[in-house]
């Protein structure tokens, strides 16, 4: 197969646009694309300070790379869970993430939430019925409390995650299958700050395939830590995942359709409003992000719990 630009060897062949294209071209097609998707969805501007939230992975660092070509000003999070797994995973996600700031000059903001917060995410996750046997509820509750934290307090006007087409998709399967009517509604390449203690959120990788962004962060020579999360094993994610990839096969283009035309039914109002509206909403005590019961938001809550624990 041939690059459609050029004639020369194509080092990906991307089925869904029938678009091969050579390392040169490919390298300088993904970021056209981010920019033309970061404009459609109208996702942040030069003049806005954007924060990237860096796991160590192919698509966060991917992400920031990108966004540093395009010249944004985008500085790095870190969420440090403290998540072993035998592997030390966290160690080296961390250390993938440095490097990768390092080498360019970015700042990388580090949170660490043993040190912070006196616990680690799979200690915390023990102190609640649900997280004893998995601790990612616990840790996506975390991690969205500390990142909208620092973003808010930092001054950052965009919070930008890494989530590429196949995360997307998956998501969008598992609220289908569902029928989350609030999920189905708030699920957007763009999520505006509908409350003083949240800040808006976009994830500008949302259009691409998982097997591209390995791509490009492989040929970027970016190291990445490749292994996942321990805890990722046997998330239904994955197996939304597997059955999209089957349906793909068989039918390239099927993700993407499936993702764009989801946001196209949206903007012609196929969905009801969310079923919590923003009004009945108060804010956290402690925090100020968005709660729907109590003072203290189900996070704060959480670590309260833990000081009182460890005190
Ligand atoms: S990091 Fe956290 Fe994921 Fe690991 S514990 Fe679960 S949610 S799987 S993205
Ligand atoms: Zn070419
Ligand atoms: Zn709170």
């Amino acid at each position: 197969m041939k690059c459609r630009k050029c004639s020369q060897k194509a080092v990906i062949n991307m089925r869904q646009h029938k678009l091969g294209l050579c390392k040169d071209h490919f390298l300088e097609w993904i970021p056209q694309q981010t920019q033309r998707f970061i404009e459609k969805y109208r996702m942040f501007t030069p003049e806005d300070n954007i924060l990237v939230a860096v796991s160590g992975g192919k698509d966060s660092l991917a992400l920031w790379d990108i966004l540093h070509r395009l010249e944004y000003k985008a500085d790095g999070l870190y969420i440090g869970l403290g998540i072993d797994g035998g592997s030390g995973y966290s160690d080296e996600s961390l250390r993938c993430s440095q490097q990768f700031a390092e080498v360019r000059g970015l700042k990388l903001i580090v949170v660490d939430v043993k040190e912070r917060y006196g616990s680690t995410i799979p200690e915390l996750a023990q102190k609640t019925a649900r997280g004893r046997d998995k601790p990612c509820s616990v840790c996506g509750l975390s991690k969205r409390n500390i990142m909208n934290r620092v973003a808010r307090q930092q001054g950052y006007d965009v919070l930008v995650t890494g989530h590429n087409l196949d995360d997307e998709a998956a998501v969008l399967f598992g609220n289908t299958l569902n029928w989350l009517g609030g999920y189905l509604q708030r699920q957007s390449p763009v999520l505006e700050a509908d409350h003083s203690g949240l800040v808006r959120k976009a994830k500008p990788l949302c259009r691409f395939y998982e097997r591209e962004m390995a791509a490009y962060a492989l040929l970027r020579g970016i190291e990445y830590i490749y292994e996942e999360c321990p805890h990722s094993v046997g998330a239904k994610s994955i197996y939304y995942k597997e059955l999209l990839n089957r349906l793909e096969a068989d039918r390239p283009g099927a993700k993407l359709h499936f993702y764009l035309s989801f946001l196209q039914a949206k903007e012609n109002g196929l969905f009801a409003p969310p079923e919590i509206e923003t009004q009945d909403l108060k804010s956290c005590v402690s925090c100020g992000q968005p709660t729907t019961a109590g003072e203290l938001c189900s996070f704060c809550r959480l670590v309260e719990l833990d000081y009182a624990v460890s005190r």
